[in-house]
């Protein structure tokens, strides 16, 4: 038997800081998510999509010259049931902590939630209109609890469908409605999805997967979008910060508490209780200089936006942070929080603390949180972690950190673009029609072990840049780009084209936009259908010249954000597996049939090599700006157009090495070295 290959840490990622402590993971002997994906050769059956194990005749693996299992299922349809299945798990996942934030959101304005309240009224006022709650004359606690019933009532209401469908384009809400795939709650269209697919029932691979659309839909115009709406009313709506990026924000001086999972509810109070003087004064009685707080993963993104906590790291970093040996706390919720951190702490002195009533570890220390003493909650998680601090022993912080300016909603892209009275995207759609931004891509989504750790999301973006498109990104490709040191201005004269270039000078946004976590997708979707209401670029999102797209995806929520943007109109390219290539029919539905029906197509693109497959991915990505672009009847890309003026301070300016040049900025290091 061939002998399995052992990746070396340069093959693992391409990021130094995780580089260099997968390099002490070898010395340690001790074991991690990349080490463990070696060792285990992923099924060559399940991830082709040809692994039925929904009844107990099965499991039936459609291999060899099985081509129907017990029940006479079809590859098509065994295909098809297992995608639809991941997206209503994704759904599920998205609209759920929504529906948490909603009940948040009520115990707040009935006292029972005393550290809570509404902290955006603005927004409050917005999503009140939305959801149809009347505004006039009443008070903010009035308002925000019919808003919060509203919401709940929204996941399980009786009578008609999502109310935030309508704020699609309209020319997009009747393709949903004429296809009759218009989420009526977003709970029943999961519950429908797993009783679809369940034996015996919906057996046709193209009407399972137009289900699929609709509960997807579900999640992005509905539980992902209240999510995000709600998290702003009661956290703020996020604007720039400027804070930094990657596992060198950890201090040798101070007391290290990792914030990881995908809530905001109890890392805001954590970020409050970090900031408490009593607080402070504990962490000095145990020799620390006080509290450094830095997530991982969507917890991050929300407190990054919002409160500008630096970011650890993502997905594929959560060991490593333990593994620098100066973590006094790692605090998880929910979702993308890897069971191997339980064996990983009993290295360190790390605590490891599960919070949420939905996920306990094994060997973690479970501290329930509980809304209606959250800031206590808090504190006392915080003192759990500064008592661990004496006893922590020798460290491995490495030097990385880049500076990154997030916290791009899309009202502050509105703002930034059209001042207050006037915010609009319409300088966006000029740019678009006049050929100095060629296009929009949305990258987004995890890391996946079985691909080099954050080097598809850095491929893809450094070449859309060069290409003058404009990106925004969510969840750990966002964090991808930070570490690179995307998310400042100044890059947007290193790498980008010169009509981008001179876009991000003049507004004085970086060329990558950080927009949020996992369900802030939604605020995509909000611009992509701003754009195609501000006039100039066709009226319906699958107009706009724009590509979605998950290089290095790993979690079901990917597959219901791609659905529900392929069902919105969006061209999305998924990398690193193709868990529907057991079946070319189901590959063709997706792509050129639900093309057909809804104006948007989901592609896979894989290959051994990853660079190959990032080719690719830009390549048709560019292919389809272009052709977008084309039949707007807009004026061929053409970047010798733009940015004379600019291309003549470029090589004073790049005379200066980037890194000096961003250290003088911001006085942080980038990349390597620091
Ligand atoms: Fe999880 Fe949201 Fe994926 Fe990262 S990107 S691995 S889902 S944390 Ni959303
Ligand atoms: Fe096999 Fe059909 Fe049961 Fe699936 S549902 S496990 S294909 S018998």
């Amino acid at each position: 038997m061939a002998k399995r290959k052992v990746r070396t840490p340069e093959e693992y990622s391409q990021d130094d800081a995780s580089r260099s402590l997968l390099e002490c993971a070898c010395q340690l002997e001790m074991e991690t998510c990349f080490s463990r994906a070696d060792s285990l050769v992923a099924c060559n059956i399940g991830s082709q999509g040809l692994c039925c194990k929904n009844c107990a005749m099965g499991p039936c693996r459609l291999v060899g010259k099985h081509d129907r299992g017990v029940c006479g299922a079809t590859i098509d349809t065994i295909v098809a049931r297992n995608f639809a299945r991941g997206v209503a798990a994704g759904a599920s996942a998205h609209s759920d902590h929504g529906r948490d934030l909603a009940y948040t959101l009520l115990e707040a304005v009935e006292g029972e939630a005393p550290d809570y309240g509404v902290r955006d009224s603005f927004k409050l006022l917005e999503v009140a209109g939305h959801l149809g709650v009347e505004t006039d004359g009443r008070s903010v606690d009035d308002i925000a609890r019919d808003v919060a019933m509203a919401a709940l009532g929204e996941f399980g209401k009786i009578h008609g469908k999502v109310l935030y469908l309508q704020r699609a384009p309209s020319k997009r809400q009747q393709i949903w409605h004429e296809l009759g795939i218009e989420p009526r709650a977003i709970d029943r269209e999961v519950v429908e999805m797993l009783h679809r697919t369940h034996v015996g029932n919906d057996q046709e691979a193209g009407h399972i997967l137009d289900h699929a659309m609709r509960c997807a839909l579900g999640d992005g115009w509905g539980g992902s979008m209240l999510a995000t709406d709600l998290s702003d009313i009661l956290f703020g709506t996020p604007a720039p910060v400027l804070t930094e990026a990657n596992l060198g924000v950890l201090r040798e001086d101070m007391v290290n508490v990792i914030i990881h999972g995908h809530e905001p509810t109890l890392s805001e109070m954590i970020v409050a209780a970090a900031q408490d003087p009593e607080l402070i004064e504990y962490a000095k009685s145990k020799g620390a200089e006080g509290v450094q707080l830095a997530g991982i993963c969507c917890t991050a993104n929300e407190t990054l936006m919002r409160e500008g906590v630096p970011l650890a790291g993502n997905f594929l970093q959560q060991e490593l942070a333990i593994l620098t040996g100066a973590v006094e706390a790692m605090v998880v919720d929910i979702q993308c929080i890897m069971q191997g951190l339980a064996p990983m702490v009993e290295n360190f002195h790390t605590e490891l603390i599960t919070t949420s009533a939905k996920a306990k570890i094994k060997g973690a220390t479970h501290i329930e949180f509980d809304e209606h003493r959250a800031l206590e909650i808090a504190k006392e998680i915080l003192r759990r972690a500064v008592d661990r601090f004496p006893e922590r022993g020798e460290t491995t912080i490495p030097h990385m950190r880049s500076p990154m300016v997030p916290g791009f909603s899309h009202e502050y892209i509105d703002y930034a673009l059209g001042g207050l009275y006037r915010g609009s995207l319409r300088p966006l759609n000029d740019a678009i029609i006049a050929g100095r931004i060629r296009g929009v891509v949305a990258n987004i989504g995890c890391n996946n072990t079985r691909v080099c750790h954050d080097l598809l999301h850095n491929y893809v973006v450094t070449e859309f840049l060069k290409n003058d498109v404009l990106v925004v990104e969510t969840g750990c490709g966002a964090i991808a780009s930070a570490k690179l040191g995307y998310m400042t201005p100044e890059t947007a004269m290193e790498v980008a084209g010169p009509g981008l270039r001179e876009v991000c000078e003049t507004v004085g946004i970086p060329p990558v936009l950080h927009m949020g976590s996992c369900v802030d997708n939604s605020r995509i979707l909000t611009v992509l259908a701003q754009m195609a209401t501000e006039g100039g670029l066709g009226e319906d999102i699958s107009d706009i010249p724009a590509v979605g797209m998950a290089p290095e995806w790993m979690s079901e929520k990917a597959l219901s954000i791609a659905t529900y943007c392929v069902a919105s109109g969006a061209y999305v390219i998924i990398g690193a597996r193709n868990p529907i290539s057991g079946s070319e029919v189901v590959q063709q539905i997706l792509s050129e049939g639900w093309e057909q029906k809804v104006g948007g197509k989901l592609e896979f693109v894989t290959d051994e090599d990853d660079e190959c497959a990032c080719e690719e991915i830009v390549r048709r990505s560019l292919e389809h700006i272009d052709k977008k672009r084309a039949a707007l009847g807009l004026a061929e890309y053409d970047p010798s157009k733009w940015g004379r003026s600019g291309d003549q301070r470029m090589p004073d300016l790049l005379s200066v090495p980037f890194e000096e040049r961003i250290e003088a900025i911001y006085g942080a290091s980038v990349g390597k070295g620091g």
